[in-house]
């Protein structure tokens, strides 16, 4: 965990260095859903302006902040047009972090966000 900040600190700063250009974003496509433990979609969308971010190497990572589940790490697969996805058994609903990864040729993109997981 502490590696992960230090890596994400140095990146914001190789990112910031790098000046112009906007910064990535990366969206929740399609959000998880709590199935009693079985397998749901969920995507994320890397893009930055109007221009989809393809081949990328993404996992994401879900914790319960409130909660000890540990960590669940999925490879997200790439759907086309930025967008990669995997299926999601998350074992109960409520509020998720999802840590998203990305990485390719060495630029990363790490971005923290947040899910109100509720029953599909
Ligand atoms: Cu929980």
């Amino acid at each position: 965990m502490k590696r992960s900040l230090l890596l994400s600190a140095t990146c914001a700063l190789l990112l910031a260095g790098c000046g112009g250009g906007e910064e990535a974003q990366v969206t929740v496509h399609q959000a998880p859903v709590f199935l009693r433990g079985d397998p749901a979609p969920f995507e994320i969308r890397l893009a930055q302006g109007d221009e989809p971010l393809t081949d990328y190497q993404v996992t994401a990572t879900f914790t319960m902040e409130k909660m000890d589940h540990g960590e669940m790490i999925y490879e997200l697969t790439e759907r086309g047009e930025g967008i990669y996805g995997a299926p999601v058994a998350v074992p109960m609903q409520g509020e998720w972090v999802i840590d998203i990864d990305a990485e390719k040729d060495g630029r990363t993109i790490d971005r923290t966000l947040t899910a109100d997981v509720r029953g599909g």
